[in-house]
């Protein structure tokens, strides 16, 4: 087999104070942290659309990278070139996953018959690349959004026909990803908003969505998937609005829906900013209501007001990432890295130093955060800060049995409330730079 990334060795941990720019200094697979091994608590997955798709190409611009990988664009041969590429770049980075689109694996046909003979025969070459090496998919899904026919919507959409093409995607790509032992499948629901309430039902586009859900359960549970579907929310872009805004709204929707047994949320960083959120709060919701089930590893760039997909390297934010992941018990999906180079950053090195920056990232937002979860500071703050609530008025409160009249003769009994416990922000922040910082 052809090498493609040469020059490019396989990168090992060699610690921080390595002066090689290809190794990691904090990703340590085998290093134990709170009882388990480093590659367990973060099982990166390579994003299959940036890494071996995206070349650069923006709305002023076209491409600034080459991922022909020597072989003619829009051919299967280019197709598996690609599986061959990212084969080569897990192995190098010790990546143990990967997460694609339908449509990111082969090129798209002018009609679905062609297309989905396509995907069979990549997804045997995949399945042949697979064996004898531990990498696995950790999730699949249907691209619903770049197709014209998509353009009113997949599963929102005003076309009864467009519809079953959005069926006939999530039916295959169901199928794929059981193919190729997938833990999850995501709808990401890209096209699944609106851009004028003048000309939009949302009630019927929301019953229509859920019904695809509903049928992709049935059907992915029937062909033998057992793992987790995924909405993945975002509030905008492409559209105005998208219905999947947040995960306090995917929940509610997926429990009006009857959806919430078999869903959990795919939580991406730079939705969550664009959400007008923090990834941390994000995370919260989703783990407080039992479904935080994947993440997007990205950072968005608070300057800018559209999902610019970078690499993480903010660590204040992973850290406090695997702050809410540990305390949640981990993750049943994984960290994939929805992310892309930098248009300038367009060499095959550029690729590998994206990724040791994202792992990295992640890698020591795990030590911090362990580490204060460990010092206990901050847990030990907010159980002082509800300790009023061990009281005996305080008690009937929580077991939801208390009566406003009683709560009131309580109240009036004091006549004056007394003074509320400091909330401690400025200090608990200064414990968080600690850990960071020393
Ligand atoms: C788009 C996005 C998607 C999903 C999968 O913002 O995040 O790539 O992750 O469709
Ligand atoms: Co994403």
């Amino acid at each position: 087999m052809k090498e493609i990334f040469k020059n490019i060795p396989e990168i090992k941990y060699e610690g921080r104070d390595t002066k090689n720019p290809l190794a990691f200094r904090y990703y340590d697979a085998d290093r134990v942290i709170m009882g388990k091994k480093m590659s367990e608590h973060l099982p990166f997955a390579m994003a299959w659309w940036h890494n071996l798709c995206a070349a650069g190409t923006d709305m002023f611009g076209r491409d600034t990278a080459d991922k022909s990988f020597d072989v003619e664009k829009g051919t299967m041969e280019h197709a598996k070139a690609k599986v061959d590429a990212g084969f080569e770049f897990m192995k190098k980075l010790g990546i143990k996953y990967f997460c694609f689109h339908d449509v990111d694996i082969v090129p798209e046909a002018e009609d679905i018959n062609e297309t989905n003979r396509r995907l069979d025969e990549i997804t045997d070459y995949i399945l042949e690349k697979m064996q004898g090496t531990d990498i696995k998919c950790l999730w699949g899904t249907a691209n619903m959004f770049s197709n014209p026919r998509f353009m009113c919507g997949a599963g929102s959409t005003s076309s009864a026909d467009a519809y079953c093409f959005a069926a006939a995607q999530v039916k295959k790509a169901l199928e794929l990803t059981v193919k190729l032992g997938g833990k999850g499948y995501v709808f990401w629901g890209g096209r699944e908003g609106y851009e004028t309430l003048l000309n939009t039902d949302v009630k019927f586009e929301q019953e229509n969505i859920a019904n695809l859900m509903r049928m992709a359960v049935e059907y992915g549970r029937s062909i033998g998937f057992t793992g987790d579907f995924y909405i993945e929310p975002k509030p905008k872009e492409p559209m105005k609005h998208q219905y999947d805004f947040d995960a306090a709204t995917a929940i509610g929707f997926l429990r009006q829906y009857g959806l919430d047994k078999d869903f959990k949320m795919n939580i991406e960083a730079n939705h969550a900013t664009l959400a007008g959120h923090t990834f941390q709060h994000e995370l919260r919701i989703s783990a407080i209501n039992g479904m935080l089930g994947s993440i997007d590893a990205n950072q968005g760039d608070y300057l800018l007001g559209w999902d610019t997909d970078e690499f993480p390297y903010d660590v204040y934010e992973s850290t406090m990432c695997m702050y809410e992941v540990l305390k949640a018990g981990g993750l049943t999906g994984g960290f994939n890295f929805d992310a892309k180079n930098r248009r300038p950053s367009n060499t095959y090195e550029d690729m590998f130093h994206a990724y040791i920056l994202g792992m990295d990232t992640f890698a020591l937002g795990l030590i911090k955060a362990a580490e204060l979860i460990e010092k206990g500071e901050l847990d030990a703050f907010v159980e002082k800060k509800y300790s009023s609530f061990n009281s005996e008025i305080g008690q009937k409160i929580r077991s939801g049995k208390s009566t406003l009249c009683e709560l009131a003769a309580h109240a009036e009994k004091l006549g004056v409330c007394p003074p509320v416990q400091s909330g401690r922000q400025e200090y608990l922040e200064s414990v968080v730079n600690r850990a960071l910082f020393g």
